[in-house]
């Protein structure tokens, strides 16, 4: 491993945690899902034998090197409105959901639909990755998440070519999740996303941000990061996931259709009702960065939208 000097990192980046050494046991398969997020892929040959943080996450910064999110603000400044509508009072109600035992149903149109365990998807846990998370707030923050590509585990249960959408769900817990309690929302969370965008190297399924298993505050023990879209497709605590033909209706579709459409693709140029999009303020910074389309990695994720009108399709 790289040897970094102590003075450029924060003691996290010098974590390798059991969940890591177990994600190294299956590291090789990784080896062509590596690419994503201008983190070149090693030769097959240079493959390491632990899991590393990459590049970037070890220098604390990210593809553009903005500096990282110091772990105690990302997780303690939270949206997870089945715990509470707070951001500040998320983690502190949250510290007490139970993570395990957990299976995460995968069907609908696939031909072998499968319900995966914990263990199962902390195999599929191979890589450090850094993902820029915003959300629609306009506040954003750099979190070096810990997961493994989507395509990975629909890989597995193989999809059938009427499947054109991925619909995802949260657990339905109103005993443990205080906010499933107000019947002002539709519950559980759903999300969505298009089959295409779902494959793509960038989105991912978050188990640890740091080296460290999630938090309940930040959608343990297992969530998705889709790095280009504001946080809010960013589904926390997943429990269920269906191939489906028709496009699924979010939880925020649902609940206010006109400031929430299906794409959510991060773009300066298309404002929310009440807001501009336009800037965004990095959480930890004094005044307001410019917001980049598609939150970034236009380059890489562009060509799913070609021809589409971005307004239209906000
Ligand atoms: N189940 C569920 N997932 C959710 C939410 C939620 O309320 N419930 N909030 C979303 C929103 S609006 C954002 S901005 C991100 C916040 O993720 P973070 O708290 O880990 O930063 O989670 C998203 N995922
Ligand atoms: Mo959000």
């Amino acid at each position: 491993m790289e040897k970094i000097p102590a003075s450029e990192i924060t003691p996290e980046h010098l974590y390798f945690t059991r969940r890591q050494f177990i994600a190294a046991a299956s590291a090789v398969a990784a080896g062509a899902l590596l690419s994503a997020c201008g983190v070149p892929s090693p030769p097959p040959t240079a493959r390491p034998t632990i899991a590393q943080p990459s590049p970037q996450a070890s220098k604390g910064v990210d593809e553009l090197g903005d500096k990282l999110t110091p772990f105690d603000t990302i997780t303690n400044y939270n949206n997870f409105y089945e715990f509470s509508l707070d951001k500040e009072d998320v983690a502190p109600r949250a510290k007490d959901f139970k993570t395990s035992p957990w299976t995460v149903q995968v069907g609908g149109l696939v031909n072998k639909p499968r319900t995966f365990g914990l263990e199962d998807l902390l195999k599929f846990e191979q890589e450090e990755r850094i993902y820029r998370l915003r959300c629609v707030e306009a506040w954003s923050m750099v979190i070096p998440w810990l997961g493994f590509p989507l395509s990975k585990l629909l890989a597995q249960v193989e999809p059938q070519s009427k499947a054109k959408y991925v619909r995802f769900e949260t657990l339905l817990d109103p005993k443990q999740m205080p906010g499933q309690r107000d019947s002002y929302f539709d519950w559980p969370y759903v999300e969505g996303l298009r089959l295409d965008e779902a494959m793509h190297d960038l989105t991912i399924l978050a188990t640890g941000l740091y080296g460290k298993p999630l938090p309940p505050q930040d959608g343990a023990p297992i969530r998705l990061v889709v790095p280009w879209k504001y946080g809010f497709k960013s589904i926390k605590s997943i429990v269920k996931i269906d191939l489906v033909e028709a496009m699924p209706i979010s939880f925020w579709m649902e609940s206010a259709p006109n400031e929430y459409g299906f794409y959510a693709n991060v773009n300066p140029d298309v404002s929310h009702p009440r807001w501009s999009q336009a800037t965004e303020r990095r959480i930890g910074e004094f005044s307001r960065r410019k917001t980049i389309l598609f939150n970034g990695y236009a380059d890489q994720v562009a060509p799913l939208y070609a021809g589409m009108d971005l307004r239209k399709n906000f």
